[in-house]
């Protein structure tokens, strides 16, 4: 794995490209047939729900994500907040602190290692048996932990610094965590078995979250993925989605992102109404935690605002 993310690091010229394709390809596919997956199932009951999903899109002010007529679409089935802001730039340290409280000092997009001492919502959760797991897609095998290309075109497909956890050395160290950092294939087969963890971050892969594109593939996919899922009793049941972006792309901005809260969690009186109290990354780790009686870090998490 490690091996897959140095050639990845070459892949800037043609010749290190082919180089990049050729040999890991070989060494995916290897790692594709033997990766352990793992997708345990929970019903801890919460509070207010029993499952929360936040699906992250990337680099989009307030305003234009408000301007694009599917994510407008989105805002109308659930509730839109309207003082959401992301934590700081560029996107992984947004990424990390979601789950941990705290960006724990990263401050680029560069591959990072965050030493295992340091917590996350995983410890909280697993603590109280609220089964959890990542969905990255694209990502080629369960527990991978480098960058991955589209296999034909070379295009950026699935990154690293998108995925929460996987700097995480607590969360590396241990195969068993490891295997449920999934990807979409995954998504589709717990669908279908009825399998869907009760916690999980969703991260759509580099054209479907708006990043190499724009906000109209960003809205488009979110509502095309959304549709079908909202309708299903194996994804909603008492279920909250968080849909919000990990940054603005304006640096000299508040950094206030389009997050909407949609599910059966929310009461449909309040479909179409907005909440404009102050909410930030870490709100997502305080309704949790608050939901579940999980506790806290003591961070970023204990001081947020939850929703609702
Ligand atoms: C997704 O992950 C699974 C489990 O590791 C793997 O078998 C499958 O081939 C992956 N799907 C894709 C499209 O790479
Ligand atoms: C991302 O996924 C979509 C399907 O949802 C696919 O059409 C697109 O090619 C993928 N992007 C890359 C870079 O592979
Ligand atoms: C819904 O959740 C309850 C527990 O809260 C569980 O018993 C039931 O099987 C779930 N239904 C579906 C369709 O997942
Ligand atoms: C998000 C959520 O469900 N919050 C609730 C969690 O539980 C506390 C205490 O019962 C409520 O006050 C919150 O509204």
């Amino acid at each position: 794995m490690r091996f897959n993310l140095i050639i990845a690091a070459f892949a800037g010229s043609a010749a290190a490209q082919l180089q990049y394709t050729s040999t890991a390809a070989a060494a995916v596919a290897a790692a594709q047939a033997t990766a352990l997956t793992q997708s345990p199932t929970s019903y801890v009951i919460g509070k207010t729900f029993d499952r929360f999903v936040t699906i992250w899109c990337e680099n989009t002010d307030y305003s234009v994500a408000a301007g694009d007529a599917n994510f407008a679409y989105l805002a109308q089935q659930g509730k839109l907040l309207t003082n959401y802001l992301a934590i700081t730039h560029p996107s992984q340290p947004n990424y990390v602190a979601a789950v941990g409280g705290s960006t724990n000092g990263v401050i680029s997009d560069s591959f990072t290692r965050i030493a295992s001492t340091k917590k996350t919502i995983v410890d909280l959760l697993e603590a109280k048996g609220v089964s959890w797991g990542v969905y990255g897609q694209d990502s080629p095998y369960s527990g991978f932990e480098a960058d991955y290309v589209n296999q034909e075109t070379g295009a950026n497909d699935y990154v690293r610094k998108h995925n929460p956890l996987i700097s995480y050395d607590s969360v590396t160290s241990d195969v068993s965590r490891l295997a449920k950092i999934k990807n979409f294939t995954m998504f589709d087969e717990d669908l279908a078995n009825n399998a869907l963890p009760q916690w999980m971050f969703i991260t759509p892969n580099m054209t479907n979250d708006g990043h190499d594109t724009s906000v109209t593939v960003a809205g488009s996919w979110a509502r095309s993925f959304l549709t079908p899922l909202l309708a299903n009793p194996s994804f909603l049941n008492r279920t909250l989605v968080l849909l919000t972006f990990d940054e603005t792309a304006n640096y000299f901005s508040n950094n206030r992102v389009f997050s909407v809260l949609l599910g059966d969690a929310i009461a449909t009186a309040s479909y179409g109404t907005s909440d404009s109290n102050a909410y930030n990354h870490y709100s997502q780790m305080a309704t949790v935690e608050n939901n579940w009686s999980l506790g806290n870090l003591g961070l970023g998490d204990a001081t947020a605002a939850e929703f609702f």
